[in-house]
């Protein structure tokens, strides 16, 4: 069973980042609906702990993150190639800034403004993803904002003068940019900063025109059962390493070092200087092997 499975909700931005690529690979996939805000019980059995949107599921096998998630889908499916190898690092960086920056700069005055469309316990529940010290440095939201319209002018720079992030066609760079901006746009103030920049309209408008490849919709329960009737491949991949901080077979904690302390708890199967996957077990779902990247992630040994 390889099917890829995307648990998901609609107006998850970082969803639209790896759907994009999807639509842009003309891939086909099957869509999970997971609830907007916390508990999510039909998707923490497969990860462990992890909470956020998206995550790649394919057989037993679970991709959190969607640096990861992206990697992975590159890497099986080549024939139509997302990021030449001459811009993968500069996309790969560009990538990190709109995550990141971007994201936070788009995110904090978006939430606010559409507060009314979102689910009463949302704020909430979003609030609570954020470390305490990081909620009392808080800036205010008219310097974010500010901020925002900053980034706006460096993307825009860009796109005036080619059609895409890093020139003639859309990688990686493009979707991560795409899935800020495409979720700013439901704050109308933010939209009306977008919109003040055509050749960032235009080139949204191109990339919601790519679609959404081949998407087919999967309740929650069949996926779990996929899990639960497959067996995950523990066969180290051809760059796994040995890392004496990351053992094989020892038990560890696996955490974000931003917003959102849920932690995945499994045995190490294997590691490589940018990825690791842990087996755990669920009553609901059997074994199943968990992957995250190194890169933005805490890891802590456990008895
Ligand atoms: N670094 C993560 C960030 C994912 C993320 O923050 N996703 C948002 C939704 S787009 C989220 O999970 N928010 C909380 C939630 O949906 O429960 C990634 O690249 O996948």
């Amino acid at each position: 069973m390889s099917e890829l499975i995307l648990h998901h909700y609609e107006m998850s931005p970082f969803s639209k980042k790896v759907i994009s690529i999807l639509a842009f690979k003309g891939l086909d996939w099957r869509a999970v609906a997971q609830p907007i805000v916390a508990p999510k019980p039909d998707l923490t059995p497969l990860t462990g702990g992890y909470r956020k949107i998206p995550v790649l599921q394919i057989g037993a096998h679970i991709y959190c993150d969607t640096k990861l998630i992206i990697r992975e889908i590159e890497s099986r499916f080549t024939e139509t190639p997302l990021t030449p190898p001459e811009l993968l690092g500069a996309a790969e960086l560009l990538a990190d800034w709109a995550d990141t920056r971007l994201f936070l700069n788009a995110a904090t005055p978006s939430i606010y403004e559409i507060s009314e469309i979102v689910p009463p316990e949302f704020l909430t529940d979003r609030a609570a993803m954020q470390r305490p010290e990081v909620i009392a440095a808080a800036l205010p939201l008219e310097h974010v904002k500010a901020q925002f319209v900053l980034d706006l002018k460096m993307v825009a720079r860009q796109l005036a003068v080619t059609p895409y992030m890093l020139g003639a066609r859309f990688t990686l760079a493009d979707a991560a940019v795409f899935h800020v901006l495409n979720f700013a746009c439901n704050a109308a103030s933010l939209k009306a900063e977008i919109d003040a920049h055509p050749a960032i309209t235009k080139w949204l408008k191109t990339i919601i025109d790519m679609g959404q490849g081949g998407r087919q919709d999967m309740d929650a329960a069949e996926a779990l059962a996929i899990a639960k009737d497959t067996t995950p491949d523990y066969t180290p991949p051809a760059d796994a390493i040995i890392d004496a901080a990351l053992s094989v077979g020892q038990r560890i904690a696996i955490r974000s070092d931003d917003y959102g302390q849920e932690e995945t708890v499994g045995e190490i199967v294997w590691v490589t200087g940018e990825a690791l996957a842990v087996k755990r077990e669920d009553a609901q779902v059997g074994e199943v092997l968990v992957h995250y990247p190194r890169l933005g992630y805490l890891f802590e040994a456990r008895d």
